[in-house]
């Protein structure tokens, strides 16, 4: 992925430089692979989110693991790699697409879509863990449900009741039981009526807007479900119900069709006091239909419930948050990502990787307060090290400590670093920018400043 990337996100970072209003540019939120089918699922003061995984230089929809990701502000997301791939279901053969997670009783259930070796046919499976970052395991050792249809999205009533609903070309719902892992009541299927999802123009067999990627919640009395419509392009449109089941009332777009990839999937959460729409679209160099990248805007409820139109941006939502950078910070904790990649760390959870000259990490509204002193790493070299340096609000910006990286005889042997700190007060984004020779440098697992 890197190696397409570096050049081309510096020019993408150097053109929208010049975009008046694109002071910058956070969308797509992940950068060093591509991301697709969205999930949001806000836990403990974090938001979550569960993404599909394209493969670079993709033709098709292959797709083998799932990924996790995380914010507590909505700008600097985490990678927590992938708690979950198609080996975690021994049944399953391919296709690793679209599903959501949720929470019941401090246990995880990620429900997805792969296709079951045995039939052939797409199989719902679902992934249970003790952490919303797993790892997940296979729940059942077989599927829940199968009927050869796609896209699951699962919603908890305000009476415990939960529903998982899903399809492509249908959509159908079951009752889930306490235990998330078994249903009661059979496989039922809504009707699509035009009055419901819409009319499709030259619909034919598919008469509705109702294409897949069904994402259904409940907000101030009203069920939604929010929906990849059309095809192909999709847009994303939405209706409304007075129940779960409904009757459905087609609502109209949420999202026109944009972005350079031929479909689209929603999720929407409420975070720290606003609403957030995520999709993917086409956006990174090298994107399109089969290599997507997640976004996510944030927008506001109309006062009668609806929602507004939200078209896509390179800006992304301002930051919900400030980050604390007196504690610890992983490296993979990132705003914008350039020429880097990420990987298992052996010391626990991820590490940024594959540093060369040049290469840089922006992390969003770094609150230094009063000011900082001192910065510390964590890294680790097989070759001769190199420089981090500090730099404020961009790479080009004011240089705030130089920290010499020294080689540590493997790429997993790791040693902290100090050095120095002047100038880094208040609340400004922050550039890792590192810098040395020719080939890989090091690599860095946290950071921390010291006040
Ligand atoms: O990512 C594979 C498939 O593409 C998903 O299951 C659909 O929702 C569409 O986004």
């Amino acid at each position: 992925m890197r190696r397409k990337l570096t050049c081309l996100l510096a020019a993408v970072v150097a053109a929208l430089a010049v975009v008046p209003g694109a002071a910058h540019a956070d969308n797509p939120i992940v950068q060093h692979i591509y991301t697709a089918d969205p999930a949001p699922l806000v836990h403990d003061g974090r938001v979550y989110l569960y993404t599909g995984h394209d493969e670079d230089g993709s033709t098709y929809f292959t797709m083998k693991e799932w990924r996790v990701w995380s914010s507590s502000d909505m700008v600097n997301w985490t990678d927590h790699g992938s708690p979950m791939s198609l080996s975690t279901f021994s049944w399953a053969k391919q296709d690793a697409w679209a599903g959501q997670a949720v929470e019941r009783n401090g246990k995880f259930y990620w429900y997805v879509p792969v296709v079951n070796r045995a039939t052939g046919r797409m199989a719902i499976g679902v992934g249970v863990a003790d952490s919303p970052t797993g790892p997940f395991r296979d729940a059942l050792g077989r599927p829940l449900v199968e009927n050869g249809e796609i896209d699951p999205t699962v919603f908890i009533d305000d009476n415990g009741q939960a529903y998982l609903y899903w399809g492509n070309p249908n959509l159908w719902y079951v009752r889930l039981n306490a235990d998330m892992t078994s249903y009661s009541g059979g496989v039922n299927q809504i009707p699509l009526t035009t009055a419901g999802f819409g009319t499709r123009p030259n619909g034919g067999s598919r008469p509705t807007m109702y294409e897949e990627g069904p994402w259904v919640y409940k907000r101030n009395g009203t069920y939604y479900n929010v929906f990849a419509a059309k095809c192909c392009s999709e847009f994303i449109a939405y209706s409304t119900a007075p129940g779960p089941t409904g009757p459905w009332t087609y609502r109209g777009t949420v999202m026109p069709t944009q972005g350079s990839s031929f479909t689209n999937h929603p999720g929407l959460v409420d975070f720290k006091g606003s609403s957030y729409f995520f999709y993917h679209n086409g956006a990174l160099p090298g994107g399109g239909g089969y290599t997507r990248s997640v976004a996510v805007e944030k927008f506001a409820y109309n006062a009668d419930g609806s929602i507004p139109t939200i078209t896509m941006t390179t800006g992304g939502p301002p930051p919900a948050d400030t980050l604390n950078p007196y504690t610890r910070q992983e490296a993979e904790t990132i705003a914008w990502g350039s020429g880097i990649e990420t990987e298992p760390a052996s010391e626990g959870g991820m590490n940024v990787g594959w540093i060369e000259n040049g290469d840089s990490i922006k992390v969003r509204t770094v609150a230094f307060g009063a000011g900082a002193k001192s910065f510390t790493a964590r890294v680790a070299s097989a070759a001769a090290g190199g420089t981090i340096e500090l730099r404020l609000g961009s790479a080009t910006g004011t240089v705030v400590g130089r920290c010499a990286v020294a080689g540590t005889g493997g790429w997993q042997t790791w040693t902290s670093v100090s050095c120095p700190v002047t100038g880094a007060t208040g609340t400004q984004d922050l550039v890792l920018r590192f810098t040395g020779g020719s080939g890989y440098l090091f690599n860095v697992n946290w950071w921390q400043f010291a006040a």
